[in-house]
């Protein structure tokens, strides 16, 4: 398997990319199943501090497995504070995950149970390091607050984006997406469940702290149906063995 080869389905998918990516076999790898009886209630845990700003919204960019809706890159205008976090984590880009059928496509899953996708608000740690490359092998570098979606009604927000999508249909195309506010996308409730982790997919790096809301929010099948024919039909890894972390609340 080439290095930038790895992919989601066939000969270089999830079960091959160990080959390349030892760590995918590592002690803190993501996503996870969350166990809710298993939850440890932690008193010492604050709310999150949100405080993302829609003029650093910038670009959308078909990256073949997935697309990126990128932040500009400038001063902490967009970021979280708070809850397991020590200092600023700054917002990089948001993504999101989904399956080939309505039924999953979720990374993290709740008792066993899948949502049809999830969104990856991918931050890193702007106190401590220069740049996102920089933080994305650290420990304390990067934290990713995730949202899961559950089909329902359209959903506006996810509309904007959908309707992006039809000017990047080809890898590496990317198109200006300005004034978008990503807290559009969360739920009424911020509470959450954290624990230590890693990227979902190569390099697999174990440098998350992984932050799950706990309130799904809604999005149609067919803005799900748009993702898979303007991206591509599938893009999530399924739970990795917990090897002894404790979830938080
Ligand atoms: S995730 O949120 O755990 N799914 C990366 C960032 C976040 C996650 C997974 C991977 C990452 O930084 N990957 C290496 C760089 N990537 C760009 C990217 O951000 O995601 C290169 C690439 O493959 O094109 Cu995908
Ligand atoms: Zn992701």
């Amino acid at each position: 398997m080439e290095s930038l080869n790895w992919s989601y389905q066939g000969n270089n998918g999830p079960d091959q990319w160990h080959k390349l990516y030892p760590i995918a076999n590592g002690t803190h790898q993501s996503p996870i199943d969350i166990k809710t009886d298993k939850v440890k209630k932690d008193p010492s845990l604050g709310h999150l501090q949100i405080t993302w700003n829609l003029n650093t919204c910038k670009e959308m960019v078909n990256i073949g497995h997935s697309f990126h809706v990128n932040f500009e890159d400038k001063d902490n205008q967009s970021g979280v504070t708070g809850g397991p976090l020590t200092g600023n984590y700054r917002l990089q880009h948001f993504h999101f995950h989904w399956g080939q059928t309505d039924d999953h496509g979720s990374e993290h899953t709740v008792d066993g149970r899948k949502y049809a996708s999830e969104l990856h608000l991918v931050h890193w740690n702007s106190d401590k390091y220069s740049s996102f490359a920089e933080a994305s092998d650290k420990p304390d570098g990067l934290a990713v607050i995730a949202v899961f979606l559950k089909v329902g009604p359209p959903n506006k927000s996810v509309q904007k984006i959908v309707k992006a999508l039809d000017s990047i249909k080809t890898k590496g195309k990317t198109v200006p997406f300005t004034k978008f506010d990503p807290s559009t996308l969360l739920p009424e409730s911020l509470d959450y469940w954290t624990y230590p982790g890693s990227l979902t997919h190569p390099p697999l790096l174990e440098s998350v702290t992984w932050i799950v809301l706990k309130e799904a929010i809604t999005i149609s099948s067919e803005q799900l149906a748009q993702f898979r024919s303007n991206i591509t039909l599938t893009n999530h890894r399924l739970p990795q063995p917990l090897k002894g972390r404790q979830v938080r609340t």
